[in-house]
């Protein structure tokens, strides 16, 4: 049952976050769509997901990936889009230090670079270097960089809380990551 609400997690992502179209289905601005047409094109396309599992992956989902509309009508992902949806967020004054966690070899780019969003609407910030840590594992041998987030603030970026907790941001520029701490965890 872990897996199967874990395929249909990854599942939901695609469609929610990225290409909706692949089961004929459009988001609207906000990222919402009908919880009723979403079921429908999903048992169209070969994955059959019961309201009731629907529930449990919404609510019980470790990372709050996915919300409800308050009657429960549409649902949307959270954060994580590469599609450009208005989640209708509100600038959030950060604290002073967030954690990114990313993968070594990425580390010569992000320091040409600083910190892009590549394929999705922001780059994803931590709280924690622990949550930070999990995210760099998903692409290879982790490392966790800390970032001025304070600094940012007081030159005029943008923060962003979404509602499962991560924290959003356009771009961070190179002057505002910390790389000397990078192997500690
Ligand atoms: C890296 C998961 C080269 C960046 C997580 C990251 C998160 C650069 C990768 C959410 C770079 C993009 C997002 C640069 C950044 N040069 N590489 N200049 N700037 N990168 O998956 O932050 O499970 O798009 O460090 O928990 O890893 O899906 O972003 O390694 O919240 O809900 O480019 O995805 O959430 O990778 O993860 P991603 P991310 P879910």
């Amino acid at each position: 049952m872990l897996d199967l609400n874990v395929n249909i997690s990854k599942f939901l992502s695609l469609i929610l976050r990225h290409a909706p179209e692949r089961i004929g289905l459009h988001l609207d601005a906000n990222g919402w769509v009908a919880v009723d047409d979403l079921l429908n094109a999903a048992e169209v396309h070969g994955t059959v997901i019961s309201r009731d599992l629907l529930d449990r992956i919404v609510f019980g989902n470790d990372k709050q990936r996915f919300a409800f509309s308050p009657d429960e009508l549409r649902i949307r992902a959270n954060q994580g889009h590469s599609l450009h949806v208005d989640l209708e967020l509100t600038p959030t004054d950060p604290p002073p230090v967030l954690y990114h966690g990313t993968a070594t070899r990425f580390l010569p780019s992000i320091r040409s670079q600083g910190l892009q969003s590549m394929s999705r609407l922001h780059v994803h910030l931590s709280a924690t270097r622990e949550q930070a840590y999990r995210v760099g594992t998903r692409h290879g041998p982790p490392v966790v960089l800390e970032v001025d987030a304070e600094g940012m603030a007081d030159a005029g970026h943008l923060f962003f809380l979404s509602a499962n907790g991560v924290w959003l941001t356009e771009f961070v520029p190179v002057q505002f990551v910390e790389f000397s701490i990078e192997t500690s965890r």
